[in-house]
């Protein structure tokens, strides 16, 4: 193995990190490979299941999201959803084999109110027996003060893109806002689910920024979902041009390779994905998805068809991870 899969590291730049990127394609995934084989089980794959327990008008202009009241997607809006709904989603994934539930709300922030309603959502879950996960947007100290003591497991909150390109996508909030929430989330010691999306126009040095803003966070997340753009009518980013898949599982080797301890989420983007492409994002190191057939309110892969994909490669969903913890990598 080289330095740079042995050990955890906080100071890539973004020479290092491009150059990962142009290796040959063999010798990125025989690295990356290999990272992934110090760290943990090669053949168990995490499973989480989405639920949108507040869905559409946002007040946000993300160029990518359905959920922005700015664009006109047809969805219908809803208000937070009522307890035993999320209690009865809570238990039928657990039923179809899903170990985290995660909630995702379309906030700029949640109010203080709806805060306390996320966090009786956080106590029905846990009592199922299931790990949480919430996405709320962003969050002051004190609120993750708050989702701490409720005892919530992962709080999702995405870099997205290079710091560069993030103006391009996003003009109601900035970088700086993204890094302050992800500090106060630190500062509580909350294990952090942070990556971005791949597919949306970004440069490949854009691509890098965001690896290297993620890989040099004080600590690694301990989760970091890597998504395919998924276009929606009517968002400013449908009608983009295709990424070319190899370049998606260099950037899948590359995330493995700089955060070793890290699980990383093939994430949403897989109804467009062939079973090879998938195959070849789990070579490259990732190992978790979500499971079920809708993402927060666009599709995604039906149960059946992951299990046979999981039967075929030999893959165990929800196999003892070896440490999801972002900076115990082996050293
Ligand atoms: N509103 C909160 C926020 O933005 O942090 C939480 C919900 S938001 C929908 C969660 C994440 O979904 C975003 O950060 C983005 O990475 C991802 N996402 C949204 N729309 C997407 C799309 N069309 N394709 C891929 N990922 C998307
Ligand atoms: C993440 O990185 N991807 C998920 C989850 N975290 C919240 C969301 C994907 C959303 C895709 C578009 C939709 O279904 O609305
Ligand atoms: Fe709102 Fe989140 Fe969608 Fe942005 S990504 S528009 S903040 S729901």
């Amino acid at each position: 193995m080289t330095d740079a899969v042995q050990s955890v590291r906080h100071d890539w730049t973004l020479d290092e990190i491009k150059a990962l990127f142009e290796l040959p394609f063999n010798d990125l995934l025989f690295q990356a490979q290999t990272a992934h084989r110090a760290n943990f089980d090669p053949n168990a794959v995490q499973i989480s299941t989405l639920l949108s327990i507040k869905t559409g008008a946002c007040p946000e202009d993300c160029a990518y999201c359905p959920q922005s009241a700015k664009y006109d997607t047809g969805l219908e809006r809803e208000r937070l959803l009522p307890i035993e709904e999320v209690r009865a989603a809570a238990i039928n994934a657990r039923e179809n084999g899903a170990t985290r539930f995660c909630m995702g709300a379309a906030w700029r922030n949640p109010t203080d109110k709806n805060l306390d309603r996320v966090i009786e959502m956080i106590s029905v879950v846990k009592d199922l027996g299931m790990e949480t996960c919430v996405t709320l947007g962003m969050l002051t100290r004190e609120q993750t003060r708050k989702l701490k003591t409720a005892g919530l497991d992962y709080y999702n909150h995405n870099l997205d893109t290079s710091p560069e390109y993030y103006r391009e996508i996003i003009t109601t909030r900035n970088y700086q806002d993204r890094l302050d929430t992800l500090e106060n989330l630190r500062m509580e010691d909350i294990n952090v689910c942070c990556g971005g999306i791949i597919g949306m126009g970004e440069t490949d040095t854009d691509r890098a920024g965001l690896l290297q803003q993620l890989a040099n966070l004080p600590e690694h997340p301990q989760s970091v979902p890597i998504n395919l753009l998924v276009q929606v009518e009517n968002t400013p980013l449908y009608g983009s041009e295709e990424l070319d898949p190899i370049e998606f599982v260099r950037t899948i080797a590359v995330a493995r390779i700089m955060m070793p301890g890290s699980v990383v989420r093939l994430s949403a983007g897989r109804t467009a994905m062939s079973e090879e492409l998938q195959a070849l994002c789990f070579l490259a190191g990732a190992n978790s998805i979500f499971y079920g057939d809708t993402l927060l309110t666009t599709p995604n892969p039906d149960n059946n068809e992951d299990l046979e994909l999981f039967d075929k490669l030999g893959i165990v969903a929800n196999g003892e991870q070896a440490r999801e913890s972002g900076d115990t990598a082996a050293a």
